[in-house]
Parts: C-alpha cells; structure tokens; sequence
C-alpha cells in the first residue's frame, strides 16, 4: 500500500456569520471520505505547456462547507471490496493505477529530469502499431501511455487512495438507495466519466457513475438510467454501456464538434450499439448556451428517461456548465442547476446523484447546494 497523502489543508471556506446551519431530514445525505483529499495534481500539461491544476483537492472543501450550511447531514464512506469496481473497469487498468506512481518513483525519471509524477508521452494507438501485436512496455514512462490517453490526467502519490476512495463514495451511496433512501449525493472526487473500461484521462481515473451503476444493477434494479449534465460529454461511461441495455446513458453537453474535450466522441448520432440500440441519448449544445437551451435539453433527457421504463437514477452532477466555471463555455446559472435538479427529481426515481467536474472554487459549492435543493429528497 502506498501511504496516504492528505494533501494541502483545507481551505478557510466557513460560512459566513448568519449564515443558516441546520440539518434537514427532508435533504439528500451527502456521502464523502477525506481520503479523497489526497489527490493533487498541482499541474496538468495541455498542448505540451505545464498549466495549474484545476481538479484539486480545495473543491471538497468547498462542496462541503456549503452542503453543511445548507443543512444537509454527512456520512463518511465505508469500505467496499473491488468486485463491483473490477466488473466495470479492466483488471489490467485497476492494477496499473494502484502501483504506476510507485514504479515511476523507482525508474531513473525523477532523477534524470526531476518528473515526480507519472505523464505519459507515447501512445500505443491503433495507428502507431499499425496492426502489429503491442507488447508491454518495459519502461514505466512508456506504460504510462497504454493505460493514460491525454497528457493533463497526472498520477501523484495519493491518486490511487483518492480515485478508490471516490468508488467507496459512490458504492456507500448506491447501497444507502437500495436500502429506501430517495437520493443520496456521493461527493467524489476524482471525478469519474472520462474513465473507460482500461483508460484514464480527462481528470478522471476510475468511473465512479458507472460503478454506482452497475452496484444498483446489482441490487436487483432491472433497468438503470444514468443522466449526465456535467459541460462535458462522459465519454467513459457513454463507451462503458454502449453495447447494454440495461444502463441507459444520456447527456446534455458542449458540443465536441464546436472543438471541446472529448473531441472525439459524444455527437447526437451516437444512439447505442447492439442490445444497446436506442440506450444512448447526447444533446449537444453550442457553445454559449445558457439556463433556456440546457434546461430544455434537461427536460428531454427526463423525458427520455421516463419512456425507458428505468427503476433507478444516477445522476453525474458536474456543474461546469455554469457561466463562471473556467473549463467551458456553457452560461448556466445556479438557478438553471436548481431547476435540472427539480426536473430529474420529477421521475419519482430512486437517485444516486454523483459529482464530477466543477472548477470555480467560489461557486462550486452554491451550484451543487442548488442541484439538490431542486432535486429534495424525491417528489
Ligand atoms: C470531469 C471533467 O470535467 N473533466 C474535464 C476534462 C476536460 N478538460 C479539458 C481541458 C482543456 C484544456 N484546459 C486548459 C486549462 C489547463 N489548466
Ligand atoms: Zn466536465
């Protein structure tokens, strides 16, 4: 086991005096685990430039400083076994993320050019083999490429314990759901819909929606729905349950023909595959749009939901669509997030509501305050 890195302290975020500190019955339960503090990326690398890191550990502490003033009550994460984990993702990818920051650290990298976290830099896609067999790469630095598909998604010392500790987030949620609660908010952090079956990227490293997915599946819920309302498309879980039918998949996004990540994947003709024919939904939205468009493209996808016959709800909470948030250009305001939150709560659906992305440390813990207080605890 690697040891846990806390990562940097807190950040004084407490309410403000006055401020209203209650806790409601009639609120979500709000699931965490400090753990997930521990990852910190001080830095991604776009286009070749090391820029500051935005997926950082401060955007916990703000969640939750504005969840406890809302009134909300917290439960820390219980631990859970890999089998649900291992069922979404490759073994391969779960073995590569618990020990790569270990293998970097004891290759010659840090030494030789001072690298203490784990970027890739060659790529084994199907165009470089060429339809030649691909080996494993010896040379960590290398490997680092099979597994990574963008160069911004860093591996430290405490991403390992911190993606596992989200998955526990998101399982303790799903469990809490299929024992009665309405909705349950699993703040996790990495965030996961990037995540594929055997790759990381995009800030992401392992999908916790699809886990809390597949963990209601196996609770018994016949059909899951999982709506996607992070700025971006959740590649990762869309590629995830392309080919099933029993997770149906739907997102309101920039659209990545307007040249936004995931650039390659998440267009409107993309509708499943298979058994899963008809069980993909993407709305993707221009640049600029604002609460009217994404609030109506919400609505299509409860719509949406509500004709699939599905039992239970995951809901990918990224609220980077909001006009502040510096990672897209989407304009949703806090009352926008408020509405989604009363519109997918308006399917009466047992809910698992899961954060993903969300960079505007200011406004990051209002905008989810705001989903939940629209989405209540059901009806
Ligand atoms: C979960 C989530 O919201 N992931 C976002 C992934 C998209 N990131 C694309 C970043 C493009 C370049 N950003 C430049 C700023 C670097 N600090
Ligand atoms: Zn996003």
């Amino acid at each position: 086991m690697l040891p846990i890195v806390p990562g940097p302290p807190p950040l004084d975020l407490a309410p403000s005096a006055g401020a209203v500190t209650r806790v409601d019955g009639d609120k979500p339960l709000v699931v965490w685990s400090p753990v997930t503090r521990a990852h910190v990326p001080s830095a991604e690398v776009w286009v070749g430039v090391v820029t500051a890191g935005s997926e950082v550990p401060e955007r916990v502490d703000a969640i939750r400083v504005s969840l406890e003033a809302a009134g909300h009550r917290l439960v820390t994460a219980e631990p859970h076994d890999d089998s649900v984990l291992r069922r979404v993702h490759d073994a391969a990818l779960v073995d590569h993320l618990e020990v790569v920051h270990d293998e970097w650290m004891a290759s010659e990298i840090p030494d030789l050019v001072g690298q203490r976290q784990v970027v890739p830099y060659a790529f084994p896609t199907e165009a470089m083999l060429g339809g030649l067999p691909a080996r494993r790469a010896v040379a960590v630095h290398a490997r680092a490429g099979q597994f990574g598909y963008d160069t911004m998604t860093l591996v430290g010392p405490g991403t390992w314990e911190a993606a596992r500790a989200a998955v526990d987030c998101a399982l303790s949620a799903a469990d809490l759901v299929a024992a009665g609660a309405p909705a349950v908010y699993a703040l996790c952090r990495p965030p996961g819909h990037h995540a594929t079956r055997a790759a990381y990227g995009g800030s992401c490293y392992l999908n916790n929606a699809a886990v809390a997915a597949q963990a209601l599946r196996n609770h018994g819920h016949r059909r899951v729905a999982i709506v996607d309302v992070d700025a971006h498309h959740g590649n990762g879980t869309a590629a995830l349950f392309y080919a099933r039918r029993d997770v149906a998949y739907g997102s309101v996004h920039v659209d990545p023909g307007a040249g936004w990540f995931p650039h390659y994947v998440g267009f409107a003709d993309e509708t499943g595959a298979g058994d899963g024919a008809g069980a993909t939904l993407n709305l993707p939205l221009a640049p600029g749009t604002a609460d009217r468009g994404w609030t109506a493209a919400v609505g299509r996808l409860a719509d949406w939901v509500a004709d699939l016959g599905a039992t239970a709800l995951v809901v990918s909470l990224g609220v980077d669509a909001a006009a502040d948030d510096p990672e897209s250009p989407l304009l949703v305001s806090v009352d926008g997030y408020e509405r989604a939150g009363a519109a997918l709560a308006g399917l009466g659906l047992p809910t698992v509501i899961v954060q993903e992305g969300g960079y505007h440390l200011p406004s990051l813990g209002g905008l989810v305050a705001a989903y939940l207080a629209g989405h209540g605890n059901g009806r």
